[in-house]
């Protein structure tokens, strides 16, 4: 295997408080690299007190200079991070690859790019929109004017997961500060790294110490569940799986604060026997092992009109058998390994479970690596099919690389097949027919559906799903109104 860079962090990734990176007193855990399962570093793991202090410290910024900064100016910060992000494009590849193992070339080339178009695109977007004015005349001839404003909630928590660690992040970090609210960003365990270098990244933009603020530490019982209590958090922004989302929502209730939800999901795509075959397999073979099939998006189910069924398993089978596991440092690799060894043990106790009741198209095995990597969490790109509609592996989101191939005979049983799941997040419909794609999708349950395509992303549009895959929406001007609180101001006057 390659040499691995690594980024110019220290070996333990610390808390970021008030403009400093916090002595560490308490425990510490191991950071491991899934590609090769070696130690890369240690996590401190913070908790109450920790979370006390960065409250402490973004209340001081809400009341110093951040809190009187035009909405101008801050944009103006974000665009700067932006810019030094990309600028240290290569510290935050290191990072992002040493946390998650994945392939370089795509942490280099979409996803921490989409790190700085975050910042962008909250900027110009807070920037130019409008405050609303309504007028009216009242019962007696007053000339009434509503405005409504909006103005920071104020300490605000970000969750986030370690699937897409740092766009996921930002997706939060950005319309939050545009919107001139104070963070406390709460990273996964299993991936700190690139939040410690935004810390970096924000103070070195001229970020006032305590706006942006890194608490690490678990969930359940550590950091997480410490900012979730803590009665100054005013909102929590949360990524992650849906019963987390519970617990959270319990924890969340007795202060009764704002939630936003972006969790699980068991995305259906479903093939019309119109569709381009071979655009067809290719694009699912991408939407369901990109990222080793850790993104909330990525296909599980795939439902095929039956005409095409025969050829398109294979088909699909074949193309799974080049996304080849690999050295995430060689241009070639397009699939890096899952993120731990329980998240693989999960994934091989599903694909037993496959391999008993159904059959196994592709993959389904641990791959065998090259040197260097045989220690690290690897698993081939799986296809079953023959499994029951209620099987686990149809029914429970895996969040790897496997899917699960089924035909049908109408559109109204792809349709039935594919809504018959407690999770809404994403769909993709293939056909030719554009109509045919605008029924489908209008009947699809699930906040994103992708026609011919998959994961493209305008950043103005609502992002999240239904049923137990979110609640709330991110995205552009979502994102813009989750993180403020409207203030109507209503003025009468007499203009005779
Ligand atoms: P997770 O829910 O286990 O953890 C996410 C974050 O929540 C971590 O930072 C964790 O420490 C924290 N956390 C855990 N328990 C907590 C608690 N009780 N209180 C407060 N914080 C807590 O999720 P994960 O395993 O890191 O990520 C994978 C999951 O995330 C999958 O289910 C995937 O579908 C989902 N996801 C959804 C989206 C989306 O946009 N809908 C995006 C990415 C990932
Ligand atoms: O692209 C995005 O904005 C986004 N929130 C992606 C989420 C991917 C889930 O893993």
């Amino acid at each position: 295997m390659k040499a691995m860079p690594t980024a110019t962090v220290p070996e333990v990734r610390r808390h970021f408080i008030g403009g400093r990176w916090f002595e560490e007193t308490g425990k510490t855990r191991p950071l491991r690299n899934p590609a090769t399962g070696m130690v890369h570093g240690r996590l401190a793991l913070g908790g109450e007190a920790e979370v006390e202090a960065a409250v402490r410290a973004a209340r001081a910024a809400l009341e110093g200079p951040w809190g009187r900064m035009t909405l101008a100016a801050r944009c103006d910060l974000l665009d700067k991070v932006a810019d030094q992000l990309l600028e240290r494009l290569e510290d935050l590849v290191a990072a992002e690859v040493g946390d998650t193992g994945k392939p370089a070339h795509e942490a280099r080339s979409w996803e921490l790019p989409r790190a700085a178009a975050n910042f962008r695109a909250f900027a110009a977007l807070a920037r130019s929109r409008a405050d609303e004015v309504f007028r009216m005349r009242s019962a007696d001839g007053l000339e009434v004017m509503n405005t409504v404003l909006r103005a920071p909630i104020g300490v605000v928590g970000l969750i986030v997961p370690w699937n897409l660690p740092l766009l996921l992040l930002t997706f939060k970090a950005a319309p939050a500060l545009a919107m001139g609210n104070v963070i406390i960003a709460k990273p996964s365990e299993e991936t700190p790294t690139t939040a410690c270098l935004l810390a970096e990244i924000m103070a070195e933009a001229g970020l006032p110490d305590g706006v942006f603020n890194v608490v690490h530490g678990l969930g359940a019982g550590g950091a997480g569940e410490a900012l979730v209590r803590h009665p100054e958090v005013r909102a929590i922004a949360f990524t992650g799986e849906s019963a987390t989302g519970r617990s959270i929502m319990a924890t969340a209730s007795h202060g009764l604060k704002a939630l936003s939800f972006e969790l699980g999901g068991k995305n259906a795509a479903i093939v019309l026997e119109d569709a381009d075959l071979e655009a067809a397999v290719a694009g699912t073979a991408r939407s369901a092992f990109l990222n080793t099939g850790q993104v909330c998006l990525c296909t599980e189910r795939v439902y095929v009109a039956r005409p095409l069924y025969e050829t398109f398993v294979a088909r699909l089978a074949e193309e799974a058998s080049r996304w080849v596991p690999g050295d995430p440092w060689q241009l070639g690799t397009r699939l890096g390994p899952v993120i731990s060894e329980g998240q693989r043990e999960r994934i091989r106790r599903y694909a037993a479970l496959a391999a008993e009741s159904g059959t196994v198209r592709a993959g389904g095995v641990v791959p065998v690596m090259s040197e260097g990597l045989e220690g690290g969490w690897w698993f081939a790109p799986t296809v079953w099919t023959d499994l029951g509609e209620d099987h686990p592996c149809v029914r429970e989101e895996v969040f790897g690389p496997v899917c699960h191939v089924a035909p049908f005979d109408t559109e109204e049983d792809a349709l039935k097949m594919a809504n018959a799941s407690p999770y809404g997040l994403a769909g993709v419909v293939w056909t030719r027919d554009l109509e045919r794609a605008m029924r489908v999708s209008r009947r699809l349950e699930a906040g994103l559906t992708w026609v011919n395509s998959w994961y493209l992303r305008d950043l103005r549009t609502p992002f999240g799903g239904v049923k137990a895959s979110g609640i709330g929406r991110e995205g552009g001007v979502w994102s813009l109104d989750f993180f403020s609180e409207t203030r109507t101001i209503c003025v009468p006057w007499d203009e005779s």
